[in-house]
């Protein structure tokens, strides 16, 4: 079997996706999922320019020989838009090598661990009494578990936080625009918003918070140690991972579980976070880390440490990551939790999928491949529109702060 096309679809309903679809002689086709938030062009040029006229002629079904042809092939290694690129080919090939053997992916992989992957939903509100609804609102809708971010006092915009009643979008601006912060209003504003969210939905649901690389080690410190009372399932990238050994210093003082690597690329991001036990959760996902290939062997390594998996699940995540991201959660033994941003309809109608969520579950179809495909006439309606991510800026003085 060989490949004879490949083509990148990049496509904005509603927001930007990056898309690779891969073709064969034997008329069977894979898609992938390339999309990087604010920066979906640098990995489409890379793919056209740089990966495709590579892959023309090769056999699809050398899923791992294809994989390290590109990765050390390149000479120039990991980062977020090789890995992403070589992601969205490895994830198109098992897509194929599924729908040869006529298979779900997940039973390529090693067959079903669980009946169905648990997801975590979004509970945002403007103050802590809006949180707390939104919370109670997730709760009904049958979610076990819910991530809770609010407002804080002084602070106009927060990042998390939806406004004029629209789903929270990160991207939202054709140039950067401009938050403030302030950490110390942070860290006194976030016990106060779970002790009254923990109070209102009671024991049986899982909490979480993302703090999205906000604090240095010793805030981030102070912060897990004062959310101890509300038993969180996890505080999420409590400071930016670059130095992993900045971890040892909040694992020292405090036990809430610590989640990290959204934007974690390989392995190597999170070797050193992983060997010496310092997070409970990797977040890799199938889009940024590689694929399903490099993503087995994340979870392999974290599964010697009782490290569990929490994937990325935003929309800016296309409804293919997800799809596959549901395949590997079904097999991954270490499985954790799964984080889920619903797409608005119209994203979901440019990408058939047979995948779906129930009562605070998400199952993956059972047709051959990922179960989820593109539809080109529809994706060409929608053409690719400049969108970036906000920028933080400290309050006090307008420095460039991380987000
Ligand atoms: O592109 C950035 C988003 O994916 C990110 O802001 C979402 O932090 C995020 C999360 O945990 O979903
Ligand atoms: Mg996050």
């Amino acid at each position: 079997m060989k490949i004879t096309q490949a083509r990148v679809i990049v496509c904005c309903p509603g927001r930007n996706f990056v898309t690779l679809k891969i073709e064969t002689d034997a008329g069977l086709h894979g898609v992938g999922d390339a999309t990087l938030n604010g920066r979906e062009l640098a990995v489409a040029g890379y793919l056209q320019n740089h990966v495709l006229p590579c892959l023309i002629g090769r056999d699809p079904q050398q899923i791992e020989d294809i994989w390290h042809y590109l990765y050390k092939g390149a000479y120039w290694r990991r980062g977020p838009v090789t890995m992403s690129a070589i992601a969205a080919v490895d994830t198109a090939l098992w897509d194929i090598k599924a729908k040869i053997a006529g298979q779900p992916l997940y039973q390529l992989l090693g067959g079903r661990s669980r009946t169905g992957v648990m997801a975590y939903g979004h509970a945002t509100g403007r103050d802590i009494a809006e949180t707390v609804e939104e919370v109670l609102r997730h709760k009904e809708a049958g979610y076990r578990a819910i991530r809770a971010q609010s407002g804080v006092p002084g602070l106009e915009k927060v990042y998390g936080v939806s406004t004029q009643g629209r789903l929270y979008e990160p991207a939202d601006a054709a140039l950067p625009s401009e938050h403030d912060w302030d950490s110390s209003k942070y860290l006194r504003h976030t016990p106060r918003l779970f002790e009254a969210v923990r109070g209102a939905v009671g024991e049986d649901v899982h909490l979480l918070h993302d703090v999205h690389h906000r604090l240095t080690p010793v805030q981030a410190a102070q912060l897990g140690r004062s959310l101890e009372p509300y038993r969180l399932f996890w505080m999420e990238d409590p400071t930016p991972a670059e130095n992993q050994e900045a971890f040892a210093l909040i694992r020292q003082h405090t036990t809430t579980p610590i989640a990290v690597g959204e934007v974690f690329n390989s392995i190597w991001d999170c070797k050193t976070l992983i060997e010496k036990q310092w997070i409970d959760y990797i977040r890799t996902t199938v889009t940024h880390a590689g694929g399903i290939t490099h993503l087995r062997r994340i979870a392999d390594l974290a599964a010697l440490y009782q490290v569990k998996t929490g994937s990325h699940g935003a929309t800016d995540l296309s409804p293919i990551c997800m799809g596959a991201a549901l395949h590997f959660d079904t097999w991954v033994p270490n499985f954790g939790l799964q984080e889920y941003m619903p797409h608005s309809e119209l994203m979901l109608s440019v990408f058939p999928h047979d995948w779906r969520f129930e009562r605070g579950m998400l199952y993956c179809g059972e047709s051959p491949g990922h179960g989820v495909d593109i539809d080109e006439q529809l994706a060409a309606r929608y053409p690719y529109q400049r969108a970036y991510l906000p920028i933080n800026r400290l309050q006090h003085d307008g420095s460039l702060h991380d987000w």
